[in-house]
């Protein structure tokens, strides 16, 4: 993960002291299936660094994340009264919420002098609504997750977004990311990636609502972030430049960290909303769960999947 090239959430130095011995006691594998992507989007994953799974989330689960993120999102609106958004003061890059969450957006007014919702992040929402974590738990999540890292791993970020048409857009193209590459293993024939990004899309995305924008097969390159960065800027009709539109439920998982991606600009009047959890191998910074927020409600079965554990390698097997 490389902080000068990936936007995340503030994360907090490592625990003084804090050693292996002093995680809860090895819990059996949760179930799952395994393999848990079709032949197709696991080939998909391979070749582009992206794939799109349909139906991983029931309507009612969709309909629960968007509440909870409505209701935080009416909450920090009411908070800010009839004001523009300010800058959270120095160092901190976001705002206090509740419950371990944290928030930061921007909020203008328009010409008519009416406020404006450009964008908002909340970040670390796992403690928000009991939703977030039965949603990121859901065996068919935890069998891709272990397909595509290729073993045990852990949740390290999750967090909603909304974003509108805005004449401040943010978020151009990241990735590129080489460091933790060693992780980045082949085996059995399939790349398995350091980090991988999962979006759920709550709202459909057009080709005119901000789809996410993806230098397809990047993932696999062995160019510099800044060479990769000026090809896709300078080709922006390339046919490895991927918009991704995908209709209300779709769920998108990639190379984060390698792969280069972006929030394509919004044109359309629509208001798109994402949960974006971002999962890495199960050993990666044992113990630094501030990104996921309050962990209160994970109870110790499911307490190694946000917390670590020693990595134990599982790929799925060759030619499958
Ligand atoms: O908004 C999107 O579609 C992509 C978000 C993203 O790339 C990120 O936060 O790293």
């Amino acid at each position: 993960m490389n902080t000068e090239t990936l936007e995340k959430p503030y994360i907090a130095p490592v625990k003084p002291g804090f050693a292996f011995s002093d995680l809860p006691s090895e819990q059996p594998e949760p179930d799952y299936p395994f393999p848990a992507l079709t032949l197709e989007e696991r080939m998909r994953f391979e070749l582009f660094g992206y794939t799109i799974v349909e139906d991983l989330f029931t309507e009612q689960e969709l309909q629960s994340i968007e509440a909870a993120a409505k209701k935080a999102k009416n909450e920090i609106l009411e908070a800010a009264e009839n004001r523009t958004f300010e800058i959270p003061p120095p160092p901190n890059k976001y705002h206090p919420f509740k419950e371990g969450a944290i928030w930061r957006g921007l909020r203008t007014t328009t010409e008519s002098g009416e406020l404006y919702l450009d964008r908002l992040e909340i970040e670390q929402v796992l403690g928000l609504n009991p939703i977030f974590l039965s949603a990121l738990t859901k065996p068919r999540v935890l069998g891709i997750a272990t397909e595509l890292l290729g073993g045990t791993f852990r949740f390290f970020s999750v967090g909603v977004r909304f974003n509108r048409r805005s004449n401040f857009p943010m978020l151009g193209w990241h990735g590129g990311v080489s460091r933790h590459k060693d992780r980045a293993v082949c085996k059995n024939g399939w790349l398995h990636t350091q980090i991988l990004g999962m979006i759920v899309y709550l709202t459909d995305v057009g080709p005119t609502d901000g789809g996410t924008g993806i230098f397809a097969g990047s993932h696999r390159l062995d160019l510099s972030y800044d060479v990769l960065k000026k090809y896709i800027t300078d080709h922006p009709d390339s046919e490895l430049f991927h918009q991704v539109v995908a209709r209300r439920g779709s769920t998108l998982l990639f190379a984060d960290g390698p792969l280069m991606h972006r929030t394509i600009p919004i044109q359309s009047d629509k208001e798109r909303l994402i949960m974006l959890s971002r999962m890495v191998h199960s050993d990666y910074e044992i113990g630094q769960t501030e990104p996921v927020g309050r962990m209160d409600q994970v109870s110790s079965s499911l307490m190694p999947l946000f917390h670590g554990r020693a990595f134990t390698p599982k790929y799925r097997p060759r030619g499958e």
